[in-house]
């Protein structure tokens, strides 16, 4: 491995030992830029690679509640602003209790490469809290939004950072949200938060942007491979927003989607799912997917034991990954391979294990990585920011019509950049390489901040 690069990653091993999915998430990029580093001397002087690992600011801070036995709660809140090279810090929040800051930290890093990606002008961000909204009363999770707001005003901004959902955060969260910072800051700044209900700012199309985006991507490399979704096989890991919106789309262009999940198990319907009972489910009723055979009793509902999601043993010819980090180990990706699995694209943040791309990689399988592939929600959250400063809203079709514009750019980009650097096909490298250029350009132009 080029020496500089070397450098860098044992120093930031040896300063974030405990942050596995961190430090997971900084070797996969680090080891696909070699030859950029090579081509740019540079960057070891201006010490690109130690400013781009290393988030600008972490916030933590106390979120303390009271549940609807008067008991009072407290959990731990996060905002990691990543780098604000190319716009505001912009990322998800996550509310999830897995939440901690290596997690915070990982999706922040990968962040600014997706947002890079889009082509928007927005930096990366993310934040959260280990508060788990499963089970918990509307109230109670007003409450809890409001409490993380009071704290978390202080450090956004439509200017300075626009968070947005991610797991455990919808509409409702951000509804809470925003109406808190509203009454705190006593005016209307429409841009502060993405992923608002239409009725009072948000963007047609926000909600359906990340799943639709990844189909978005996955045409664009199955036709680069003079391949295409229709008649084929998928499954879909998950049974959120970026699982569900890619399910509807997959099945707009006459995929047979077969299998979704949720944490505690999968359901596999090989007449296809439907999606309008898992709207019913999710959506409505916050229910769990076992509920599913409740109305098709003739679907089959297998239990999540370990690791390893029973989903990834069901024969595929794609395979969408749409739930969390690392739930495709080696060991199914292995299984995926022998049941002739064609492509996997990622609607999930880091869904693969480092070893199970690495294998899907060797066996031919076409990978569409997180960081481009699951762009589609970013970029439509900036296009719910630029709708907010113009006062002026775009209806569903523009809004749609620019995110498959930017998902064939991103796709593009990716296909290039692995060509310009030798490895052809390998979209992992194409996104990081594509982004990561971008970004030490920008670093260069301003200045060592
Ligand atoms: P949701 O909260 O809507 O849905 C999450 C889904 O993943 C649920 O089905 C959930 O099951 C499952 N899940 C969550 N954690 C785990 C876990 N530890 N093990 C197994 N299953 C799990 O979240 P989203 O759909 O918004 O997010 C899904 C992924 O997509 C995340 O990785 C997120 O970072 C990424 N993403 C989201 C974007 C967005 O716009 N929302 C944009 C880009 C990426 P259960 O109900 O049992 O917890
Ligand atoms: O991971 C992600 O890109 C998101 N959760 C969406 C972020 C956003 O600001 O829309």
């Amino acid at each position: 491995m080029n020496e500089y690069i070397n450098k860098v990653l044992t120093e930031v091993e040896k300063k974030n030992i405990n942050e596995p999915e961190y430090l997971q998430a900084v070797r996969e990029v680090l080891c696909s830029v070699e030859h950029l580093v090579e081509k740019h001397p540079e960057y070891e002087k201006l010490a690109i690679l130690e400013r781009m690992v290393e988030p600008e600011r972490i916030i933590s801070f106390r979120v303390p509640w009271v549940n609807d036995n008067g008991e009072v709660i407290v959990n731990r809140g996060y905002r990691i602003q990543f780098s604000s090279l190319i716009g505001p810090y912009k990322g998800g929040l996550r509310f999830h209790p897995t939440v901690n800051q290596s997690i915070m930290k990982f999706l922040g890093f990968e962040q600014i490469f997706t947002n890079a990606l889009t082509g928007l002008p927005i930096g990366g961000g993310k934040g959260g809290s280990d508060f788990d909204p499963k089970g918990k009363s509307d109230n109670e999770i007003m409450r809890f939004c409001q409490s993380f707001m009071t704290e978390l005003y202080r450090h956004i901004g439509q200017d300075v950072d626009v968070p947005a959902g991610d797991i455990g955060v919808g509409g409702r969260e951000i509804g809470y949200l925003f109406g808190q910072y509203k009454r705190i800051k006593d005016a209307y700044e429409g841009g502060v938060l993405t992923g608002k209900s239409v009725c009072y700012g948000g963007s047609l199309g926000r909600t359906e942007a990340t799943g639709y985006g990844l189909i978005f991507y996955t045409r664009e490399m199955l036709k680069a491979h003079n391949e295409s979704l229709t008649g084929k096989t998928v499954t879909i890991s998950g049974s959120g927003n970026v699982a569900i919106y890619a399910c509807e789309k997959a099945q707009e262009y006459g995929a047979n989607v077969v299998a979704m999940s949720d944490s505690n198990g999968c359901i596999y319907d090989k007449n296809g799912i439907d999606i309008t009972l898992i709207k019913q489910i999710k959506e409505v009723e916050r229910g769990r997917i076992k509920d599913y055979l409740k109305v098709h009793p003739d679907a089959e509902y297998m239990i999540r034991e370990d690791e390893d999601s029973p989903i990834w043993n069901i024969k595929a010819d794609i395979a969408l990954p749409c739930a969390t980090q690392n739930e495709v180990t080696l060991n199914s990706a292995k299984k995926l391979v022998n049941n002739g699995l064609l492509a996997i694209a990622e609607g999930a943040n880091m869904p693969c294990k480092q070893e199970a791309t690495d294998y899907f990689l060797e066996h031919g399988v076409l990978v569409g990585p997180a960081k481009a592939a699951n762009a589609g929600g970013v970029a439509t959250s900036a296009i719910e920011m630029s709708q907010n400063s113009m006062r002026y809203y775009y209806n569903f079709n523009e809004v749609i019509e620019k995110l498959d514009c930017i998902m064939v750019n991103i796709f593009n980009a990716c296909k290039d950049n692995a060509e310009k650097y030798g490895c052809s096909g390998n979209y992992v490298a194409g996104a990081n390489l594509a982004a990561f250029e971008k970004l030490a350009e920008a670093m260069k132009c301003q200045g060592v901040v």
